[in-house]
């Protein structure tokens, strides 16, 4: 083997989420598939598993959520599908439902999302502000106090951006691209999955 493809992380998730982004922006969107979403989802592992030490516990949790919902992806086919489903069984709220793993991956997307921005607007090596502002804006009102204060440590074991580039086998430029394609393209893919909260009531704040 040895193909770009398997060398080259930033590009398999730009391409399933620009994959996924086409059905997040039909009108009315199409039902997403859940097999799509959670392979999309796995690909985004890669990353985190790039942050080093510190954040093996968050990409156990991410990893260990994505799998659910490929577990899930063999007997449900969409994702309304599956929110309905744990609607019916009053299970959205309860741990480990799919529907709130969906919920903690979706901020996982948001997350990194937020990292690409902020990395493209950051001079410099660190990316401690650019994983600061990103953790701070979409996990940390939902994390307790004890997470907080293990993530804040982590920040500073982070790998310098140049360290995560070469990981990720791409240079500064070839990165950019990719990182903007990410975030244009997982744009409408966040909203849709929000939406299939904020449509039924559900709420996002827990
Ligand atoms: C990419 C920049 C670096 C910042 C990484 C920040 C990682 C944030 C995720 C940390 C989550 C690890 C701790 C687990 C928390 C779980 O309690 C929580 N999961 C999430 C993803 O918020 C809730 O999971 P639950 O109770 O629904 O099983």
């Amino acid at each position: 083997m040895g193909s770009s493809e398997a060398d080259k992380p930033l590009r398999r998730i730009a391409a399933s989420f620009e994959e996924l982004a086409v059905v997040a922006k039909q009108q009315p969107p199409g039902p997403m598939e859940v097999v799509s979403f959670a392979r999309a989802c796995s690909h985004v592992s890669v990353l985190f598993g790039c942050l080093g030490f510190a954040f093996k516990f968050a990409e156990m949790d991410y990893v260990a959520k994505v799998d659910d919902l490929l577990e899930a992806s063999k007997s449900i086919s969409t994702l309304p599908d599956m929110v309905e489903l744990d609607i019916q069984k009053s299970t959205v709220r309860q741990a480990g439902s799919h529907t709130r793993n969906m919920l903690r991956v979706k901020r996982g997307i948001d997350m990194v999302k937020i990292l690409f921005e902020q990395i493209l607007v950051t001079e410099g090596n660190s990316l401690r502000d650019a994983a600061s502002k990103a953790y701070a804006q979409v996990f940390a009102p939902h994390h307790g106090w004890a997470i907080r204060k293990a993530v804040a440590a982590g920040m500073y074991v982070l790998p310098s951006k140049s360290q995560l580039l070469k990981k990720l086998n791409e240079d500064e430029n070839t990165a950019k691209v990719k990182m903007q394609n990410f975030i244009r393209s997982s744009g409408p893919v966040i909203l849709y999955v929000e939406d299939l909260f904020t449509t039924r009531n559900l709420g996002m704040d827990w």
